[in-house]
This record gives structure tokens, sequence and C-alpha cells, in this order.
């Protein structure tokens, strides 16, 4: 266990004091907080609440005479606190009015193992497993607890959508574990989830786990009795059904919207919600097969099913109808189930964004998700997490940031990703208002940054099929799960216009007419949505293959330009060491991106950059 973490809050490292074990609900934690916080501060201010238990999560902030007066509900006036605190170190106007989340669900979704390993983690091991048995710090996990609160985030999954041994106890005889941690993510208004397995009855003496067999449901229903018995606000459960070989409906005959009203009706008495996840594809193509479309998948799936699934039943998509890319269009699923409660699904862990080495501030992407989607399309909103052991948390200290920014984005889809970014800034470090802009136009920048040198014009899935970090054109050209560039010496991409796959036509016709045409198709999705030659000129009159290879150029320059601006920042000893030391690794991978993708498509292309860069042979 790393012994440091404990000095160490990503944000808010205005809280020196560990919150206290003996707190016991959101308005004692709020009372702490305000008290060593105006302490710390020596503001010599006051705060008194008001609780209103029908305002539940909202909350209201006023200035009384020296002081501030909270009004709210629970744990409403706990995030009123928060929120005031944000504002005081980050120098903003207090919100005005009352201030209610706009998902009333905002969920972490951590991949964590009880072997202790993280899929897809890049901050260290499971902070609730190890050995295949629960491993936590107590303290610790209060620590968490604030930090989700602090921005408002209010359901935590603590184990993986693949749900391996021995996950499947969480439901029995691990059961009093996990209402252990329960409690003690209780006081800051954090309730739990639990990824399950579908095929759970067959694993426990039921002799299927079809969901129209009623010896199926009932062995459900009797689970979320004593579940629910064991923990009464557990928010619900999670399934990955029929996806990359899990279990599901499909496996009997039965529609994915059978399979979960069948779970949703047995949680549904004690308030639970079924989230079930829309990541689903043949994951078993056969390259050779140019009909098949990974992209289409899920809408082809679910939305002959819109108005089909229950009450309490979320669908969740990924924002991309791909797999948390650097660059996709909105998932078209998102914007076509009018009859169906929605999440749309990110992900903080950065599986394809740079694994937490290199920088990759999520806002903008979000930013780009809502403006195509339309906050109100969905009801619900989950991130995968970027959490793990490590002393700060996330890996790279400014990984932090896009946890933060999340639970920010969950309360309010509208905000601009440069006011968040600056908030986090300012209330993790203190610099002066010069450094501060540099770090935020730096983070404000990094997506397009890693774009540049990984992924040009929306053409993913370059990066290598093992572990997914670095460059490989070819690595996924031949495997079965679907994603190919097709690349030969004429031409690059896949034809998803009507005269192709006809993916576009899953899109409203304001996005389709967008984007068939590869003359009014945003540049940063070109080779998503199209076959093009390396000679096609593009909007400013570069040719596509000048301009792959000047992205990847340019993409360098910016990653060596972030180097140097990070050097210059007078961070806290330990951030700085660590931020740079993953900036160095950064450089270099950004090098040898641009020098794999350029030689690729030079050797197919047989064209020279124009400028005379060294493209390797
Ligand atoms: C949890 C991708 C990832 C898998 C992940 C899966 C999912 O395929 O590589 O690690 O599995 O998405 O979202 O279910």
């Amino acid at each position: 266990m790393n012994k440091t973490w404990e000095s160490r809050l990503a944000w808010l490292k205005a809280l020196k004091t560990p919150v206290p074990a003996e707190l016991n609900n959101p308005l004692e934690v709020a009372d702490f907080e305000a008290k060593t916080y105006l302490n710390f501060e020596k503001t010599g201010r006051s705060v008194c609440f008001k609780t209103y238990p029908a305002m539940k999560e909202s909350y209201a902030i006023e200035t009384a005479g020296d002081g501030y007066i909270i009004s709210g509900g629970q744990p409403g006036v706990l995030y009123g606190v928060y929120a005031l605190m944000r504002a005081l170190e980050a120098g903003e106007k207090l919100p005005s009015g009352v201030q209610k989340p706009y998902y009333p669900l905002r969920m972490i979704d951590c991949w964590d193992n009880m072997d202790g390993s993280v899929e897809r983690g890049y901050a260290g091991r499971s902070i609730w497993f190890e050995e295949n048995r629960f491993d936590y710090d107590p303290a610790r996990i209060r620590q968490l607890g604030r930090m989700l609160a602090s921005v408002g985030i209010n359901v935590l999954c603590i184990n993986n959508v693949n749900v391996h041994q021995p996950a499947q106890h969480l439901l029995d005889n691990l059961l009093p574990q996990v209402e252990q941690i329960a409690a003690l993510l209780r006081p800051f208004g954090v309730r739990l989830m639990l990824s399950i397995d579908f095929s759970l009855p067959l694993q426990n003496g039921v002799e299927t786990a079809d969901p129209e067999d009623p010896a199926v449901a009932d062995w459900w229903k009797k689970r979320a009795r004593e579940v629910w018995g064991a923990i009464p606000d557990l928010a619900g459960f999670l399934v990955k059904a029929d996806s990359e070989h899990r279990p599901g409906p499909n496996a009997y005959g039965r529609t994915h919207a059978q399979g979960a009203n069948m779970l949703a009706r047995a949680i549904a008495p004690f308030g639970g919600v079924l989230v079930w996840r829309a990541f689903v594809y043949n994951c078993m193509q056969d390259w050779r097969d140019t009909n098949t479309d990974r992209p289409r998948a899920a809408y082809d799936l679910y939305q002959p099913l819109d108005g089909a699934f229950d009450e309490n039943v979320i669908l969740q998509v990924k924002y991309g109808p791909y797999d948390f890319q650097v660059r996709e269009p909105v998932s078209p699923l998102l914007l076509g189930m009018e009859k169906t409660r929605l999440a749309v699904e990110f992900q903080l862990a950065q599986e394809y964004t740079g694994h937490q080495i290199d920088l990759f501030a999520m806002p903008p992407l979000w930013r780009d998700i809502f403006d195509q989607m339309g906050k109100e399309r969905v009801r619900a909103i989950a991130a995968v997490s970027n959490l793990g052991r490590d002393g700060n948390w996330t890996g790279h200290p400014f990984a932090a940031l896009n946890l933060f920014a999340y639970g920010i984005f969950a309360w309010k889809p509208d905000a601009s990703p440069q006011q968040v970014i600056r908030a986090w800034v300012r209330n993790t470090y203190n610099l002066s208002e010069q450094d501060e802009e540099q770090l935020i136009d730096l983070l404000l920048a990094s997506r397009g940054v890693y774009e540049k040198y990984t992924a040009p014009l929306g053409l993913c899935w370059m990066v290598r099929p093992e572990g997914h970090y670095g460059p490989s054109p070819y690595g996924y050209e031949f495997q079965a799960w679907g994603t190919y560039n097709r690349a030969d010496r004429n031409a690059v991409g896949v034809d998803r216009t009507e005269r192709g796959t006809g993916y576009v036509a899953q899109y409203p016709p304001k996005w389709k007419k967008l984007y068939e045409n590869p003359h009014t198709c945003p540049d940063e999705l070109l080779l998503f949505f199209h076959r093009l030659p390396y000679d096609f000129v593009m909007k400013d009159g570069r040719t596509l293959i000048q301009r792959i290879y000047d992205d990847h150029f340019e993409g360098v320059v910016a990653a060596e330009t972030m180097a140097e601006t990070l050097k210059a920042l007078p961070l806290p000893e330990e951030d700085r060491r660590e931020a740079l030391e993953r900036m160095d690794l950064q450089v270099q991978n950004a090098r040898e991106w641009r020098d794999v993708i350029n030689t690729f498509f030079r050797r197919f292309s047989g064209v020279d950059d124009v400028h005379g860069r060294k493209i390797y042979d």
C-alpha cells in the first residue's frame, strides 16, 4: 500500500484533515468540512445550514453578514459546502439560486477485479481488492467519498463489468463486506452499485439463465431481497451481456429487453435501477467480410427495441459507436431511442487516450458529444473510473482533472471546458495568473495534440492491440474485432455512406446530410465516414496524405512544446516530478507514432512530404 496518499487529495488540497470515521451522514460531514476548511482558510466566516429534506440533492448558498447560509436536502447541503469551497478556491462567484444536478444518476464504474488488477487501469492496483478478497484502507475510502462528493458524484460501481471469480459472490457470501463499503461511503451521499453476471442462476443450481423461465426470475427476486435487505440504498445492478463473450439473453433466443426487464422487475420493489450496457457487437468478425460494420451494431440491435424496456432500466451507451476512441461521432443510438431511458458512458481511464502517461484533458471531447447529442437526450451519465492505489489516485496528477470535470459536467452539461479546467487548476495549485493560464492552455489543447500524433481525421484503431498504447497501423487490420482502416496504395478508410455500409443512415437527417458528403463532413471525422484517395483535396486545399503527414509532424512539435511549458511551471515537487517523468514518455510516444504512421502511409502512397521532412523508409 502506498503510504503517501493520505496527504494527497487530488484537488481541494486545502482539506488537510482526514474526515473522521464517526461522522454518519452528509450533514455531519458538511458541518465538519465547513468548519475545518474555514479554519484552515482563517476567513473567520461561519456557515450555517438549513435543511429541507424535499430538496434532496439540491442546495442554495447565500451570504449573510459575515458568513454563509447553505440550504438543501441530504446530501444537498454537503454538495453546497463543496461548491462553496470550490468557488472560494477558484475565486469564482458563488452559484446563485437553487442548484440541482442535471442528471439524477451520476455514476463511476470501476473495472476492478478481485485479484487486485484493474482492467484498463493506469493508476496502480485496485483500491478495493487484492488476492481475491477485499483489501482496502477505510480512511482512503472515506477520502474517495470526499472526492466524489466534492464534485457531486452519487453512485459508484465497485467491480468490473466483466465479472470474474470470485466477484460472483459479491451477491452472497461477500455481501457483508460490500455492506461495509456502502457504510463508508454513505455519509458522502455515494451509493453503491454492483456489476452482475447474467448467468448467475446457472452457477447456483438453476438449470438455465433464460430470462423467460420463471425459476430464473424467482431466483433473481430472492437474491434481490437478500441484497437489498443488507444494503437498502444499493443503487442497482450494472450488466454487460452478450458482449465480448459475456453471457446474455441471446443464448436463449431472448431479446435484450427481455433480459433486462426480468432483472429490472426483480429489483424494482427496492427502488433499484438496472443499468444495461449497449456495447454489443460481433467480436468474432472475419476481416474479409466488408458488409458487417461494427459501428452499426448497437443501433441495429437496440433501436427496434425502443419502448420495450421497463421504467427502471437504463441503457448505457458509449459516446461513440466504436469504443472510447480519441474522436468518434456521437453514437446514433443516443439520438434514436426516444422512448428509452439512456445513459451516456464516458471513459476517464485513458485506455485509448494515453494511459494516463500522455496528457488528455477530456472536457473538450465531452463538449463535442453534448453539442452533437443535446444534453436532454440522456437521463443519466456514467464514466469508467481512472482511479487506483497510486498516491495521487490517477497516476498522472493531471488525470485527476478528468474525474473532477466529469462531476461538474454531470451537474452542468453546458459547462465550458475552459471554465472547468480553470476551476480544477485553482482548486489544485497555487499558481500565478500567468502560470495558471499556461497550465490551462496546455490542458485545453492536450486532446488535440494527442489526436494529431495518433489518430488523424477520425481514423481509429491504429493502436497496438496488446494494451492500446503506441502505434500499430496493422495491429487490428486482420483481427476479429471489426476495426479496419483498409488502407491500400490508393485510398484509406471505410465508406460508411449509403454507397458503402450505410452506417450514416442511422443518423437523423441533419447529421446524415452533414456527414455523408466528404466536402461538408467535419475534417476531424472525414475518415470515419469516408474512404478517400490520398490525393483527395481537403477544405483548406491540402491533400489528404499531406494533412496526415502534417498532423503527425505538428503533433510531435506540440508535444515537445508542452514539455517545455511544463518544465517551467512551478508545481509542487511531487506533482512536478510525476508530470515531467510522464511528459518525457509522451514525447517519445509522439515521435514513435509520427514515424510509424507517416512511414506506413508513405510506403502505401509513394507520396513524399511536400516540406521535405524526414519520413523513414
Ligand atoms: C471491460 C473495451 C475494453 C475492454 C472493456 C470493454 C467494455 O473492449 O478494451 O477492456 O471491458 O471495452 O467496455 O466492456
